[in-house]
């Protein structure tokens, strides 16, 4: 069943994977994201309609579900992690930054297309988490907060839409490695950033977490994945991560 997709935090990393992925299997997508001009250029690479938008901007969020006519899929991705710091140092405007986005944006993205997702004949609400959503780790406080938040989201969702004909479906991936959330986290630092993957043969690409999404979503509307969580071979728990070679090739 294809239909109309729209995905957030869709201009770069696992969101403009999804966005394209969702577009080559037959979904008109609406890429949403902050940035106009990467939305635009994924538009032309991909077809996708692009909405320029900020997902923690109530007011945007309700005029854009207002003329968006029809909502088949909604994939809640826009997120991240800010800082590294440890709790004892952590600076709460970090916290703040990263509960609007991963937490109340997904909470008013997902209120406002609602409708459309019950209008139809069957809808489908992917979010994106983390593997940081169920497991702390020293300095992940703040994002571990916001996951751990936002998976409750979900998980409530689901009991509060059950008799619908909606699915609620959490994609939680471990080592990812995106051109941009290690170096956000690091506050831009590129050698801090490249060293959370180094040595790792082989981390999740966004292309991997997306074909996630796309197989969670593919699959008939009766069948609802409560929660997938992909992590590389490398690492078979969130701290258990093996550095060096694994592959032969
Ligand atoms: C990213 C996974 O392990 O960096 O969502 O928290 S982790």
């Amino acid at each position: 069943m294809a239909g109309t997709a729209v995905v957030t935090g869709a201009s770069s990393g696992i969101g403009a994977a999804t966005a394209r992925r969702l577009a080559k299997d037959g979904f008109e997508v609406v890429a949403i994201a902050r940035r106009a001009d990467r939305l635009h250029r994924l538009a032309e690479e991909t077809g996708t309609r692009p909405y320029p938008l900020d997902v923690t901007d109530e007011g945007a969020v309700r005029r854009f579900a207002a003329e968006l006519g029809a909502c088949d899929v909604l994939v809640n991705n826009a997120g991240g992690a800010l800082g590294a710091d440890p709790v004892a140092e952590a600076d709460a405007a970090d916290w703040e930054r990263m509960y609007a986005v991963n937490v109340l944006g997904t909470l008013r993205v997902t209120q406002a297309l609602l409708p459309l997702l019950r209008a139809g004949r069957g809808g489908t609400v992917v979010t994106v988490t983390s593997t940081a959503a169920f497991a702390a780790y020293e300095g992940g406080g703040g994002y571990c907060a916001a996951k751990y938040g936002e998976r409750a989201l979900v998980e409530t969702l689901r009991l509060e839409l059950c008799g619908e004909p909606v699915r609620v479906v959490e994609v939680a991936p471990g080592m990812v490695r995106t051109e941009e959330f290690a170096l956000n986290r690091m506050r831009g630092d590129a050698d801090r950033a490249a060293a959370v993957y180094e040595g790792v043969d082989r981390p999740l690409s966004a292309d991997d977490v997306a074909e996630c999404v796309a197989l969670a979503v593919g699959l008939p509307q009766h069948v609802n994945v409560d929660r997938l969580v992909v992590r590389p071979l490398a690492q078979a728990a969130q701290y258990r991560l093996h550095r060096g070679p694994l592959f032969r090739d």
